[in-house]
């Protein structure tokens, strides 16, 4: 199995890797070719590339961003090697290109996160004020960035009072978000009130950044209510002390679910094309424990050390 990862700029990432190592080990009877592509869609291609002229079985790609691949897939295909993509998603003209998808619905994530923030300006009286929001955006392109600007986007759209104070890439970085945060600060740090960051790293740097210009950092009135996602480990320590007060999940551990979708190919099952993992959500308090979209409720649960002893990331 041939493996060509984005990058290791996340702390999400660092768990997808274990989560696919651990699965595609010796012990499990694979031999995984693994492939870090620093963030870098041309190094994807060498290594799916490379993957074909070794002759694997199967090539696992988390592409960098969604477009740009028909040529590299088409390659694959031509060879007989089936592709599957994990996490992020690939658009491209002919479907056929890919076999099979597995990942989150990043939309979705989005559109959590600001329906809680919604319910939870109005539960603390803010409903009706005026609310001026950061959006520190993930890698421009990637179906995670694209599905959280676009969750981001509505909302604020549908609000006449809330403003979109700036909107820029932080890369999914920790030193990419408070750099951009930094900037940010300098020309309107006064008057923002919500920073939502696409991701834990970029939140963790954001949080830095706030601090470091001495404003608050938290869901009070004249504090800096700061939004995340990813739930990591770190992350979710930062939404129980108060620093983050909204984390949407996005599940790392893809390991077994792409094992799952071989070991069909194998027995010569069929495959979904498509399918999107479940995704939960916490927050530093009670304020809001449920939001509703399209009619379906999701949970917002509000974190405690036991939750974040037990989970697996
Ligand atoms: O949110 C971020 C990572 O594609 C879901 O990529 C993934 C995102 C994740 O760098 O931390």
């Amino acid at each position: 199995v041939g493996f060509s990862q984005v990058g290791a700029e996340s702390d999400w990432r660092t768990a997808n890797t274990e989560s696919m190592k651990s699965t595609f080990s010796e012990d499990n009877g694979y031999e995984l070719i693994f492939d870090d592509a620093q963030q870098k869609q041309e190094n994807q291609l060498t290594a799916i590339r490379n993957f074909i002229q070794q002759e694997v079985d199967y090539i696992v790609l988390a592409p960098v961003t969604e477009t740009g691949w028909d040529t590299v897939l088409q390659e694959a295909k031509d060879a007989g090697i089936p592709v599957i993509i994990v996490d992020r998603m690939v658009d491209v003209s002919d479907d056929s290109l890919y076999t099979a998808w597995v990942g989150s619905n990043f939309k979705l994530e989005g559109q959590k996160a600001m329906a809680w923030l919604d319910a939870y300006l109005e539960a603390k009286g803010r409903g009706d004020e005026e609310i001026n929001l950061v959006d520190i955006q993930g890698t421009i392109g990637a179906s995670a960035q694209i599905g959280r600007t676009e969750g981001f986007d509505e909302a604020v759209e549908a609000h006449d009072n809330w403003t979109t104070l700036a909107q820029q890439s932080g890369e999914f970085t920790q030193a990419k978000g408070q750099e951009v945060m930094e900037s940010i600060l300098k020309q309107s740090g006064d008057d923002i009130d919500v920073v939502y960051c696409e991701n834990d790293n970029e939140a963790f740097g954001a949080i830095d950044a706030i601090k470091a210009a001495g404003y608050e950092v938290g869901g009070e009135e004249g504090q800096i209510l700061v939004m995340s996602f990813d739930t990591t480990n770190a992350g979710l320590t930062q939404t129980l002390s108060g620093e983050i007060t909204c984390d949407t999940e996005c599940n790392p551990l893809h390991g077994p679910r792409v094992e799952e979708i071989i070991q069909k190919l194998e027995a010569g099952e069929d495959v979904d094309k498509q399918a999107f993992v479940d995704e939960v959500a916490f927050a530093s308090d009670d304020t809001v424990t449920k939001v509703t979209i399209d009619g379906t409720d999701y949970d917002i649960t509000p974190i405690t050390q036991e939750i974040i002893d037990g989970r697996a990331y």
